[in-house]
């Protein structure tokens, strides 16, 4: 018989919208936090977005929410004062790539013992669908109602670039087969700073049915067909 979660009403109050994969998400990190023992050994840094809504979710550790863009910094901080702990952030491509571009590089960079989350769902989703820096050229957005004429950045290609990085991957949550892949991406970034003390990042391809004015399956159908053609899926370094 499966493992029951222990904290399943707590995580039923989480205010996501239907078919949304920060809900997902925020779901295997509790599993894998609990499979690892790491339950009272825990800090995380909430970005400012719809990870936001997570914080009555999770149980047993200590979550604070960062100022937005800067919970890679804050983090560098909780675990150069508490090493022991499993320290993390969970953000949106908004917070971690717009206004939170310099602390998610230059954590990478400086190869801080932390592990970073990033949900990408190509939007601002809390605020009501603007676009992001992981805005697909042509996407329809509230800011860009005849398709955004950026191009969107991908940061895995830069952090390849920081030799010493010691995971980096990339997920999504569209099918179940993905959803274990995942699982076990978040499982390797936390051995990577619990038994190597090194930096791990990944990324989480997630559906906005909400923004992107689709249904949950016509959501994971676009980022299977198109979005993960801009944005690769799979594990790139550990
Ligand atoms: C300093 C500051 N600037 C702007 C905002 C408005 N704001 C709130 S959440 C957000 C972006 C959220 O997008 P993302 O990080 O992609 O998270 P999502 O909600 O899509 O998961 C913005 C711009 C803010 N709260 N604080
Ligand atoms: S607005 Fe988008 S990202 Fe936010 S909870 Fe709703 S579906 Fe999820
Ligand atoms: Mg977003």
């Amino acid at each position: 018989m499966a493992k029951e979660m222990k904290t399943p009403e707590r995580l039923l109050r989480v205010p996501f919208c239907p078919g949304c994969g920060h809900g997902i998400f925020v779901r295997l990190m509790q599993e894998v936090i609990e499979e690892k023992g790491l339950s009272e050994r825990y800090i995380s840094a909430v970005g400012v977005g719809c990870s936001s809504n997570s914080i009555g979710a999770t149980y047993g550790g200590n979550i604070v929410e960062a100022h937005h863009g800067r919970a890679p910094s804050v983090t560098r901080a909780m675990k150069a004062l508490r090493p022991n702990c499993f320290v993390w952030t969970y953000q949106g491509d908004g917070d971690a790539y717009a206004i939170g571009m310099l602390e998610t590089i230059h954590a990478a960079n400086a190869d801080a013992p932390i592990s970073v989350f990033v949900i990408n769902n190509n939007n601002y989703g809390m605020t009501g669908g603007q676009s992001a820096p992981t805005t697909l050229k042509g996407q329809v957005t509230t800011t860009s109602p005849y398709g955004h004429d950026g191009n969107p950045i991908d940061i895995i290609p830069q952090l390849m670039t920081y030799e010493h990085v010691g995971y980096i991957a990339r997920g999504t949550v569209t099918s179940a087969a993905e959803i274990r892949k995942l699982k076990g991406y978040i499982r390797k970034a936390v051995d990577m700073q619990m038994n190597e003390n090194k930096y791990s990042f990944v990324e989480i391809l997630s559906p906005c049915p909400t923004n992107w004015h689709k249904s949950p399956i016509e959501a994971c159908n676009w980022i299977n067909e198109v979005v993960t053609q801009k944005f690769p899926l799979g594990e790139f370094r550990g």
